[in-house]
C-alpha cells in the first residue's frame, strides 16, 4: 500500500475546514492508497482541532491511515511528503500591509528553516497564507535543501476565478475556455490575461472596455467582493483551487496552467521572484510556456505587478539569506 505523509499548516483555519474533507473524499495524490494526516496550528487552536479530528475520524474515509494534531512545527513537517502551507497571520484593524508582510515573514522564515532540517529534498510546498508569493519566496530561499521547483504559491484560485468569468460573459462553459493566464502577484494586482483564450480553437474575441472596465478589475478584487457579500473570506473556492493546484502538479494537465514558481528571467521578469506564469505541466514537471503573444497594455500591467513583488521584496530583505 502506498502511503503520503500529508500536512497541512492552518489547520484550525476556514480554508482548511473545506480542504481537508475535499482531500479526503479522493485523493488527488497519484499512486497513493491512504494518507497520513497533520494538522498544525497555534497552540491556541489545540482545543478546536481536536474537535475537527473528532469530525474527520467521524467521517470513516478509507483515505486516511493516520491523523496527528499538533502545535509543534518539527514533528508536524517531519518526513512530509507534501506540506500546504495555508496558516499565516490575518491583517489587523489599523495595521498596515508591511506589518502584516514582515509578520508572516518571521513565520515562515521559521517554518522553511525546520523543514529544510527534517524534510528530503522530495517534499512538494504550496504557498497558500497571504501574502503568498513572497512567503514563497522566504519559503524557498530557506530550504536550500529543497530544489525551487518544488515550492510553488497559489494562483489557481485567480486563474479559475477568471475562466468562470469569462465563461458567463460569453456564455459558454468553463470548460471551453482555454489557454487563460493570471500573471504576477496574487493580490489586486495580478494580471488576467484573456488575449490568448481560445473558445473552440478560435481566439475570444471581446471589446477592450469590457477586458479593461470589467474583467481585469473584477478579477483582481473577486477577494473583496466576497468578503463583502458573505461577510467572510473565500474559503471553499480557495480549498477548491488548492485541491485543483495538487491534482495538475500530480498528475499533470492538458490546459495552461498559472501557478507562482520562482522566475529565472522568463519574459523579462526580475530573476528571483515568486511570479505567476503561464505554465504547461506534466507529471511531476513544468515548464514555462515560450513566446506566449503580450499586449502592449498588459506588459504595462504586468510590470505594475513586478514592482510590487520586487516592494514585497524589499520589506523581507533580511529573511532572504
Ligand atoms: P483563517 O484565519 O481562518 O486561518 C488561518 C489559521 O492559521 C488560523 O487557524 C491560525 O491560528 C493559523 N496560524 C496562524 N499562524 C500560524 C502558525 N505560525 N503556524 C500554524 N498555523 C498558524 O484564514 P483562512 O481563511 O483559512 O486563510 C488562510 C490564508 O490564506 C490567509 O492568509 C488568506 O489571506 C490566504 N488566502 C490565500 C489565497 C491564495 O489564492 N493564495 C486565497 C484564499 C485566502 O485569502
Amino acid at each position: 500500500m502506498s502511503i503520503k505523509k500529508v500536512t497541512i499548516t492552518g489547520a484550525a483555519g476556514n480554508i482548511a475546514y473545506s480542504l481537508i474533507f475535499r482531500i479526503l473524499s479522493k485523493l488527488p495524490f497519484k499512486a497513493t492508497d491512504k494518507i497520513n494526516l497533520t494538522l498544525l496550528d497555534i497552540e491556541l487552536s489545540q482545543k478546536s482541532l481536536t474537535g475537527l479530528r473528532f469530525e474527520i475520524e467521524d467521517c470513516a474515509f478509507s483515505t486516511l491511515n493516520k491523523i496527528a494534531i499538533t502545535a509543534d512545527s518539527e514533528k508536524a513537517f517531519d518526513d512530509s511528503d507534501y506540506i500546504i502551507m495555508v496558516g499565516a497571520k490575518p491583517r489587523s484593524k489599523g495595521m498596515e500591509r508591511s506589518d502584516l508582510i514582515l509578520d508572516n515573514a518571521g513565520i515562515f522564515k521559521s517554518q522553511a528553516e525546520t523543514i529544510n532540517n527534517v524534510c528530503s529534498s522530495s517534499t512538494k510546498i504550496i504557498v497558500v497564507g497571504n501574502p503568498a508569493n513572497t512567503n514563497a519566496l522566504i519559503l524557498n530561499y530557506n530550504t536550500p535543501k529543497i530544489p525551487n521547483e518544488n515550492v510553488t504559491s497559489l494562483m489557481k484560485l485567480d486563474q479559475n476565478r477568471a475562466k468562470s468569468i469569462l465563461a458567463s460573459k460569453l456564455d459558454k462553459q468553463v470548460e471551453e475556455i482555454h489557454q487563460m493566464i493570471i500573471w504576477g502577484n496574487h493580490s489586486t494586482t495580478q494580471v488576467p490575461d484573456l488575449y490568448n483564450c481560445k473558445v473552440k480553437s478560435l481566439i475570444v474575441d471581446v471589446e477592450e472596455s469590457w477586458i479593461y472596465g470589467t474583467f481585469i478589475p473584477k478579477v483582481q478584487k473577486r477577494g473583496g467582493e466576497i468578503i463583502e457579500f458573505r461577510g467572510l473570506s473565500s474559503a471553499a473556492s480557495a480549498a477548491s483551487a488548492i485541491y485543483d493546484h495538487i491534482n495538475i502538479l500530480e498528475n499533470g494537465s492538458d490546459e495552461w496552467e498559472s501557478l507562482g514558481i520562482m522566475t529565472s528571467g522568463e519574459y523579462d521578469i526580475t530573476e528571483g521572484l515568486m511570479f505567476s506564469l503561464p505554465l504547461s505541466i506534466s507529471e511531476n514537471s513544468y515548464k514555462v510556456i515560450p513566446d506566449v503573444n503580450i499586449n502592449s497594455k498588459i506588459a504595462d500591467l504586468i510590470k505594475l505587478s513586478e514592482k510590487e513583488l520586487l516592494k514585497e521584496r524589499d520589506i523581507v530583505k533580511q529573511y532572504l539569506p
